[in-house]
């Protein structure tokens, strides 16, 4: 069952009923401000730190779900509507939400009356604009009011929801005109404060909520709206909220448009700060003036527009597939940008309190987008590599605001340094840029202790190096890529996440994993080394790698599988001989993806395995048999029940693991047919299953073993985007970035058919022709460029170059 449509000439997903399964959310905001808005207009803003800079409160564990968000009520006589339906959820006579790329629109309407209300954060300005148009339908007169609602959150989103001994009686709030303004914490010198105002004169305001709402009641009832009248409050303390109110009469067929602006501003630097706690208000002024019109709107909206439609053209298919080209052109990207700006902080999944910018999840994101915005992706590896430690370690996690490590979680997860030289290599294979290799990078932000970025790959790898166990496999620490699989972990706190090391046996656990990480992540090292000209370095690394290639195939592999570690006791975990958890999906496709095994036949037979014992119709399930009961020497993923998360749920971000390695041995039908299942595009026809958007990918859709088997998860903010836009774009379809060109070899399934490529690769513009006349499923017969052949199937980089036509004959 659908609840919606794509509209792909728009970029949009329409959604026809506000009664989605959950909330369907879109993200606005391309730089420091962002919002996340729901199709009932729940959501909340924030700039830059969703947990530092909170604009608007959110409630979380609310019943019913979702309530609060930015809402217009419209009083047409006795009845109140929102245009998003949530919160009065009055019965609406039509409702569309079209979440686009960076806006949502919403068309809905009661009583002969339509609201259209388009919502975007434009380019350059730290804020978000609504458009609001009320058009009379009738053949009479109508008289309204409308109100606006948003409430203010005091800034710090953790402290707003714990510290109500204080939090109550610091909201200050004042009102100028039409704007009103939230200066909490402004008289601490915070030098920052937000507004929401409407470029109409109003006839009314309320700041208190409490006025507003009346006491006991919600926003799904407002006194104030119900009274038809605001009451001018002025909060002190408590809650302070923004709410307008304006009284329009509408003639038949007449139109009034309104547009509310919700910004965050900071004192310029050296302007006059005015003691008396009166609000320095020119920031605030001169951004408000740039969106008064509708003019002035329609070219931010078409600035914003255009700036999408450049990014989304520099990979572009076109193939006999519509889904596969709307996810590649269109959502696909689209998610790889919003987790480069979110990593794992706010989304309806993620509180935006808990987790900042994840490492390794930061540096994985980087895989997806760095195409689309090298520069910032190039700030984006020093801001992580800046976390890391001397002895190439690194925090876990840091926060945006201060890009400053989050000492609370730490360090010891051992993946995490290898994905610093992934995101590196394909940042460096992308734009050609050695030149990042030797900016100067702190370590842990201190810059008395700085080295070369090189350096700090060199200590990547060499913590990997200098941290193996009884196997000469590579020690796991608190856990690798499955912060779940807590193997150093003993007896004392049972259910505890992140567990540290036992106290006799040591932190023995060793990952087959990571030994797979390595090998692919030795050798782009290396590459990486000849580029710089230290071909010793590059040597070395290249022996490491085949020794711990070595190390897999003696004691990683279990006969038909790669086992997936050993615990602390030296005990297999991931083995036939274990009675759980007897197979994971992690090393059958890095340790394939890698090339160990490959030409031994053991990848093929590993990822046989997959399919035989992993596979379901919504995707492959990360382990099996399922952990039925808590294992104390595990940790935390045999603590969860069976089919869920990393016990035997089907991992959406592995899942393209396995479907690269498939490519990696030359299986098209295969590959696509795991790219298939989990892919958005396909799963949106079983919407009412898997109930989490069907334009973005989930994290987690419920294993074979759950209940809900099929359903999905913790959607948006996910490593599945970036992984799985590699395996589309790079390995499917065929054109990965490698330093000396652009290379072309795609693997597809036998009745894929012809299709063609635009790719921007650095200053080149390629239009790329694939045939396949004999339906392989990979192979390169022949690459013409220009009309001549090449050798091989990379296209060689020439400096300067503007322009390739490519065509490809497959066979
Ligand atoms: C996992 C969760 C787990 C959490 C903390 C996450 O990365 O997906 O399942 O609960 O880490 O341990
Ligand atoms: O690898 C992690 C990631 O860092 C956060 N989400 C879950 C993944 C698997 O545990």
């Amino acid at each position: 069952m659908k609840f919606g449509f794509f509209d792909d000439s728009k970029k949009e997903y329409v959604i026809t009923t506000p009664r989605t399964p959950l909330p369907w959310i879109n993200y606005l905001g391309c730089n420091e401000f962002f919002s996340i808005i729901s199709n009932t207009c729940g959501g909340y803003s924030f700039y830059k730190d969703a947990k530092l800079l909170r604009l608007t409160r959110y409630r979380y564990n609310d019943v019913p779900g979702d309530v609060n968000g930015k809402y217009f009520f419209i009083k047409d006589g006795d009845t109140v509507w929102n245009p998003g339906w949530q919160p009065t959820k009055t019965e609406l006579d039509s409702y569309e939400c079209r979440h686009g790329i960076g806006y949502s629109r919403f068309t809905s309407s009661k009583n002969d009356v339509q609201a259209q209300v388009l919502t975007f954060v434009p380019l350059g300005d730290n804020c978000e604009i609504s458009s609001l148009k009320l058009t009379n339908n009738s053949s009479s007169a109508k008289t309204l009011s409308l109100f606006s609602y948003v409430e203010w959150c005091l800034w710090n989103a953790d402290d707003d929801m714990k510290n109500f001994q204080r939090n109550l009686s610091i909201g200050e709030v004042e009102v100028i005109g039409s704007t009103i303004y939230h200066k909490t914490e402004y008289r601490e010198r915070r030098n920052h404060y937000a507004v929401y105002s409407v470029n109409s004169k109003i006839d009314g305001f309320d700041t208190s909520r409490d006025d507003f709402l009346g006491a006991y009641r919600g926003a799904d009832a407002p006194l104030a709206v119900e009274n038809g009248a605001c009451t001018g409050s002025i909060a002190s303390g408590w809650s302070p909220i923004a709410a307008h109110q304006l009284n329009l009469s509408l003639q038949p067929g007449e139109t009034k448009s309104f547009i509310f602006v919700l910004g965050y501003l900071e004192n310029l630097q050296g302007e006059k700060w005015e003691s008396s706690g009166i609000i320095n208000k020119r920031p605030a002024d001169e951004m408000l003036a740039k969106y008064q019109t509708d003019e002035d709107v329609e070219k931010a909206f078409a600035r914003l527009n255009n700036y999408w439609d450049g990014l989304l053209s520099k990979y572009t298919v076109r193939s006999s597939n519509d889904k596969v080209d709307r996810m590649v052109n269109i959502w696909n990207q689209y998610q790889c940008m919003v987790t480069f700006n979110m990593s794992r902080s706010a989304s309806y999944y993620e509180s935006g309190i808990g987790r900042g910018m994840g490492f390794r999840d930061s540096c994985q994101d980087l895989l997806g987008f760095v195409h689309l915005i090298p520069d910032r992706a190039r700030e984006r590896i020093i801001d992580i590599a800046s976390t890391q430690f001397q002895d190439g370690s690194a925090y876990h996690q840091y926060q945006p605001l201060t890009k400053k490590g989050n000492s609370d979680i730490g360090s010891g997860f051992n993946d995490d340094p290898l994905w610093l030289i992934a995101g590196t290599s394909a940042y460096v294979r992308e734009t050609g840029d050695v030149s990042i290799l030797t900016e100067m990078v702190p370590f842990d932000n201190d810059a008395s202790v700085a080295a070369p970025l090189m350096e700090h790959l060199r200590r990547s790898l060499d913590y990997v190096i200098t941290h193996k166990g009884p196997h000469k496999l590579p020690l796991i620490g608190r856990a690798d890529w499955n912060d779940c699989l807590n193997l150093n972990c003993f007896s004392e706190h049972p259910g505890e996440s992140f567990q540290t090391f036992g106290p006799s046996e040591g932190p023995v656990a060793e990952s087959v994993f990571i030994a797979g990480m390595f090998v692919k992540y030795g050798e782009e090292y290396a590459q990486l080394c000849e580029l710089m000209g230290m071909p010793t370095e590059a040597e070395r690394a290249r022996k490491e790698a085949e020794l711990m290639n070595e190390a897999i195939i003696k004691d990683g592999w279990d006969g038909e599988w790669f086992i997936r570690a050993y615990d602390a006791y030296s005990n297999k975990i991931g083995s036939k001989e274990c009675e759980e958890g007897k197979i994971f999906i992690e090393p059958q496709g890095f340790c394939s993806l890698a090339g160990v095994g490959v030409e031994e036949g053991l990848a093929k037979k590993a990822l046989d395995s997959v399919k035989e014992k992993l596979d379901t119709e919504y995707g492959v399930m990360i382990l099996q048999p399922a952990y039925t009961k808590y294992h104390l020497e595990l940790g935390e993923v045999s603590s969860y029940p069976p089919g869920y998360k990393e016990n035997a749920g089907i991992f959406c971000h592995n899942n393209p693991w396995v479907s690269i390695a498939e490519t990696v041995i030359g299986r098209g039908d295969r590959a696509f047919e795991i790219y298939q299942k989990t892919c958005p595009a396909y799963v949106e026809e079983i919407s009412e299953i898997h109930r989490t958007e069907p334009y973005v990918y989930a994290q987690m859709v419920a294993g074979r073993d759950a209940k809900f088997h099929g359903e999905a998860k913790n959607s948006w903010l996910t490593g599945t985007a970036a992984w799985t836009f590699v395996n589309i774009s790079q390995y499917i379809l065929g054109l990965y970035p490698t330093h000396t060109g652009l290379s072309i070899n795609p693997c597809v399934p036998k009745n894929f058919g012809d299709f063609e490529l635009t790719r921007q690769f650095r200053e080149g513009n390629y239009t790329i022709k694939v045939q396949n006349p004999d339906n392989a499923e990979k192979g390169i017969k022949q690459i013409y460029v220009d009309g001549s052949p090449i050798n091989g199937c990379v296209i060689p980089y020439v400096k300067g170059k503007t322009f390739y036509d490519v065509t490809v004959v497959m066979g």
